[in-house]
């Protein structure tokens, strides 16, 4: 009797008929095989072995740099259980359409089988998916991003537990592109394009939007969140999980060198994008890294804004989209080393210094999570970390101060649905749009987001020790239009602060959207920022509020009556808040 997965991956076949099929077994020489074929496929180079061993630089077609969100589709049989915020399809009209571009769509091309784990090999939270691609660039990044092969099916066994995930290139006309979840099936297709997280269905199609519908069901948590450790100086290490939208700094983040490593706060990284989350025993919420590497953004990283990152991504790693200098290195803005005579862009292109970026905005590199050099020794325990703060946050030039406590979860969760950020190059669409980006979820969550925030407020009552909430804004602006906070490896005063809060400590003064650090909570020393600039960063302005709470107002309105009374209720409280303070002042 062939098993669940056998029956599938031959019913695959038979729609997509392949030459061949490779089942990948996660083994290094399978791995120089696939890169082989990713050489003679054209778009993907060797670095220079010395400086770069075994590492990559794959260049996509032109119109397959970013997510799609407008093809990406939940596909449930009732729209409203794909809400407002989310496109939708039905299955059989999905099946239907998008079945038709699988039918032949490998004629001539190679199907790779890849099963992976998502998290550790032996954690009861961990979960499997099978891949089915005819790219060999997917199934090289797979091999990065998540544990593959032979662990997968050893856990996998004869079971029918494991989400399905159809990939194919198909002919990579944006016309034909379509990335569908169907969460009641726990099925994922997609078809058009070979880009990251449209392509590598273990990360966002798994793992946040078929995982949060899981989550929901089975009273967990699937976030876009990464995870990290703040080491005091006692030694001890309190684990904190935050939220920030796509190409918003998750990755410096989690690993970051600490501007106070010598006064002991030192940063250790978990994981750089999501995290799964259950209830532990001892009343926490504990939190595994379903990854096992990172997709992060190349532009911007350098050895002062990171270097834990420069570091880790010297050997087996696959840069995307980046510039190739004639060392045959890597090369990027903000890498802070001077563009090279003869440097070529991510399209392969000679380039000048009036044409634009040489490294595409949203360029990548992938990189295995144990060559973080801050990569924590916990990074890989089956029963998680116990997370003590959820931090929210996004890119806002005006109203979020730099970081404010929520009073509460119930507040917290408000604080969260009511984030929003300014656009990036990680999605196609125009840059720098504010858009309202609940807890970084608005493309990720696979169901209705009334019922995630439902989710949320239900978890509170049943987490015995719920992390504290808290949001941050590294990216606010002055009236010149600069950064006011110098971000990166000073982020830690942040952090130190939250922690202090955590512990009962750290200054704090009320405000109407929460607690804010008082001048002197934060430490500052070493740093030159003015009074009059952190004054401005910490600045909660009624004007901005204002238009904030209507604009707030006016996205949880899409949710009709589906959305928690308790939200409308942090709304008018917060709006009161603020009423109450003006007639103080007057
Ligand atoms: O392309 S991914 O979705 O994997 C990265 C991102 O946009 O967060
Ligand atoms: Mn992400």
């Amino acid at each position: 009797m062939p098993t669940p997965l056998e029956q599938w991956v031959e019913e695959v076949a038979r729609t997509t008929r392949p030459q061949r099929i490779v089942w990948c077994d996660g083994s290094e020489q399978q791995q120089q095989e696939v890169v082989e074929q990713m050489l003679r496929d054209g778009s993907t180079l060797r670095l220079n072995p010395q400086t770069y061993p075994n590492c990559l630089l794959h260049r996509s077609h032109p119109n397959d740099v970013a997510r799609t969100e407008n093809v990406t589709f939940i596909c449930t049989r009732e729209k409203d259980d794909a809400g407002p915020t989310n496109n939708w399809m039905s299955p059989a009209e999905a099946k239907q359409k998008v079945g038709g571009l699988f039918s032949g769509a490998m004629t001539g091309r190679t199907m790779y089988v890849v099963p992976y784990i998502l998290g550790p090999v032996d954690s009861p939270i961990s979960k499997v998916g099978v891949e089915v691609t005819d790219s060999a660039y997917v199934v090289a990044s797979m091999r990065i991003m998540a544990r593959v092969g032979k662990a997968a099916l050893d856990r996998l066994g004869r079971s029918a537990d494991f989400v399905p995930g159809l990939h194919s290139l198909g002919d990579l006309n944006p016309e034909r592109r379509y990335i569908l979840q169907f969460p009641e099936e726990k099925l994922i297709w997609s078809i058009g394009s070979g880009y990251g997280g449209n392509a590598l269905l273990g990360k966002k199609c798994f793992a946040l939007r078929i995982a949060s519908w899981m989550a929901r069901e089975q009273g967990w948590m699937a976030e876009h969140m990464l995870i990290l450790g703040l080491e005091d100086p006692s030694g001890k290490v309190t684990y904190m999980a935050a939220a920030f939208p796509s190409a918003c700094g998750k990755t410096n983040l989690a690993m970051m060198i600490s501007a106070l490593d010598s006064q002991g706060y030192r940063v250790w990284t978990v994981g750089d994008d999501i995290a799964w989350m259950q209830i532990g025993r001892d009343g926490y919420l504990h939190a595994i890294n379903p990854e096992a590497g990172f997709f992060g953004v190349a532009p911007g990283t350098g050895p002062h804004t990171n270097s834990n990152v420069m570091a880790a991504l010297r050997r087996n790693s696959i840069f995307t989209n980046v510039g190739l200098t004639p060392a045959s290195e890597p090369w990027w803005e903000g890498m802070e080393i001077d563009p090279p005579e003869g440097l070529l862009d991510w399209k392969g292109e000679r380039w000048t210094p009036g044409k634009g970026p040489a490294a595409h905005p949203n360029s990548r590199y992938t990189v295995p999570a144990n060559q973080a050099p801050h990569i924590s020794s916990h990074w890989e325990d089956p029963s998680g970390v116990p997370i003590s703060a959820f931090i929210f946050g996004g890119r806002r030039a005006r109203v979020a101060p730099l970081v404010y406590e929520s009073f509460g979860w119930q507040h917290g969760v408000f604080v969260g649905a009511m984030m929003a950020s300014e656009t990036t190059a990680a999605a196609t669409g125009a840059v720098g749009v504010t858009r309202r980006d609940p807890m970084a979820m608005l493309p990720f969550c696979g169901y209705n987001m009334a019922d995630y925030f439902r989710h949320w407020l239900e978890m509170g009552k049943r987490i015995p020790h719920p992390p504290k909430i808290f949001h941050v804004n590294w990216f606010r602006k002055g009236a010149d239009g600069k950064f006011l906070w110098p971000g990166f490896v000073e982020n830690v005063r942040v952090l130190k602060w939250i922690l202090e809060r955590v512990q009962g400590k750290g200054k704090a003064a009320e405000t109407p959207v929460g607690w804010v650090p008082t001048p002197d909570g934060l430490t500052l020393d070493g740093l030159e920022v003015s009074r009059s600039t952190m004054e401005e960063l910490l600045r909660v302005s009624p004007a901005d509020w204002t238009t904030e709470l209507e604009d707030t107002k006016k996205f949880f309105e899409q949710f009709g009556r589906r959305l928690p009374p308790e939200l409308h209720e942090e709304h008018s409280q917060l709006a009161q808040r603020f009423e109450r303070r003006t007639a103080v002042l007057k």
